[in-house]
């Protein structure tokens, strides 16, 4: 009584995190290629040039002024153009997944190395690129898991068309489908369309200026019918593609059980299932078309978006886990998660890692019988792990037993949901099964990974690949496909 036979097990990265080759091989520029690291404490930040040739730099979460153009400063550290240069070590990498026994691999495919400025020109290295990397997976008997856009935009597209407020994004989104679909027919047949879509919200990810609510829901919009769309395709090109959504998923409780903290709650969780309602059900949920009415907010549809959305249905819903939160109406001192977007409050019952992500295993289980119980789909965590400070031993060794723990709760919980619950779970890919770039801080001190990855946050370090001690943990796990938890 454990996982299905056919369970999937790997890891997950994504390409402006773990890639680099920021210019190589003909990639064209994206929107995150012009924002510097970060810490905790200090925000990562985009630089721009102004329409008057100035060069300027704001919070990454901030609004640009029209006619701002994404702008790469010589005097900046950007981590994401070298990241973990999985584009030079991809190779190794892909070795020590097959050692670990991966049997799939969840990575995602930089839109500007394939449409160097999102438009209809297409760069053929960048097409090689991915080819050679999936004939390598399957050599090894992993399936590839391909996200299709993780938090990016071809920066040609953000200044031109001020991103995906221009309905004409849409086409090219689609072009870059087609090209993949075709391109990689029989390699790839797990994808999922956006990454965290749910979490898309300025220019750094979807390429708007203004983030006004008005141009921030009609980018949502294309969004959801470009996904749609793609389902559509995927599913023409050819049969056996399964394609998902992919949400970020922070389930909230109540803080008491005063009906208005459960209301509170409710509420939050709302925002983030709408998400998944488009998606899913194939229509904008009642509660978000009233609150979209209150906001004065009028989305444009073309006339055929709402059959669009009823027939471009995901096959399965993905989601990353880290943290659960609580919900007050009368908070005390707001909390802020998810990017720092979405108010909350510090849950007394659970203790945070460093960077203040609540650690709730237990709660692993509720999402997934949530989930399933109401959207009966599979499921599929494709993001889940621990956020933490490595230290390497003078042995070399890293001892990294607090993320084993992490670990071991959680997917007991995930065996409790699908031995007990019955969910349908189709895999697991823990986040940054190898070093990279962390998307929230731009940090490498935040790790995450199995496999440590020798640089800092200046950019400075070899780029050495190390099994630390989770690699063994871990590679006994997918052996035993889940039984066997025990660090020993
Ligand atoms: P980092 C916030 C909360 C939950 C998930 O995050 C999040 C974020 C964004 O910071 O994003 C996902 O690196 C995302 C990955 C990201 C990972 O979680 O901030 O899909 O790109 O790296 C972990 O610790």
């Amino acid at each position: 009584m454990g996982f299905p036979k056919d369970f999937l097990w790997g890891g997950a990265t994504a390409a402006n995190q773990y890639e680099g080759g920021y210019l190589s091989g003909g990639k064209g520029l994206s929107t995150l290629d012009a924002i510097t690291g970060g810490s905790k404490d200090h925000p990562r930040m985009i630089t721009y040039k102004t329409k008057a040739g100035q060069v300027e730099r704001v919070n990454r979460e901030a609004s640009l002024p029209v006619g701002a153009t994404g702008f790469v400063d010589e005097n900046q550290y950007y981590p994401s153009h070298m990241a973990t240069d999985f584009y030079h070590h991809w190779q190794e990498d892909i070795a020590l997944f097959a050692e670990m026994g991966f049997t799939c691999f969840r990575m995602s495919i930089s839109w500007a190395r394939i449409c160097p400025k999102g438009d209809l020109e297409v760069n053929e290295e960048g097409l090689v690129f991915y080819e050679r990397i999936f004939d390598e997976l399957l050599k090894y008997g992993i399936q590839p898991v391909v996200t299709i856009n993780h938090f990016d935009i071809p920066m040609y597209l953000a200044d031109h068309y001020d991103g995906w407020s221009d309905r004409k994004v849409v086409d090219y989104f689609l072009f870059f489908c087609e090209t993949i679909f075709k391109r990689y027919q029989g390699k790839v047949t797990h994808w999922m369309t956006f990454n965290e879509i749910n979490f898309l919200r300025s220019w750094t990810q979807i390429g708007i200026h203004q983030n006004d609510p008005q141009t921030l829901w009609q980018a949502r919009h294309h969004l959801f019918v470009a996904s749609a769309k793609a389902v559509m395709l995927g599913h023409e090109i050819d049969p056996h593609n399964q394609i998902g959504m992919m949400i970020a998923y922070i389930p909230s409780y109540p803080m008491t059980a005063n009906p208005e903290d459960v209301l509170a709650a409710l509420q939050f969780n709302r925002q983030q299932e709408s998400f998944i309602d488009i998606q899913v059900k194939g229509h904008y949920p009642a509660h978000l078309l009233k609150q979209l009415e209150r906001e004065g907010v009028l989305i444009k549809k073309e006339p055929g978006d709402n059959e669009l959305l009823a027939q471009g249905c995901v096959d399965y819903i993905g989601f990353s886990y880290y943290m659960s939160t609580a919900s007050s109406a009368n908070p005390e001192k707001v909390k802020y998660v998810g990017g720092n977007q979405m108010p909350a409050v510090k849950n007394p019952y659970l203790e945070e890692s460093d960077w203040g992500w609540a650690i709730d295993p237990l709660g692993l289980r509720i999402s997934l019988c949530q989930l399933y119980d109401r959207y009966q789909v599979p499921l599929f965590i494709v993001e889940n792990g621990f956020g933490a400070i490595d230290q390497v031993q003078d042995n070399g060794e890293i001892y990294d037993d607090d993320r084993i723990s992490y670990f071991q709760k959680h997917i007991a919980a995930m065996r409790d949901a699908v031995v007990l619950d019955g969910v349908d779970l189709m895999g697991y890919t823990p986040w940054g099964c190898i070093d990279l770039v962390s998307a929230g801080t731009g940090e490498m001190k935040k790790r995450y990974g199995f496999i440590y990855v020798d640089l800092d946050d200046q950019g400075h370090g070899s780029l050495s690949r190390r099994r630390k001690k989770s690699f063994y943990w871990y590679q006994k796990v997918i052996k035993t496909n889940g039984l066997d938890l025990d660090n020993n």
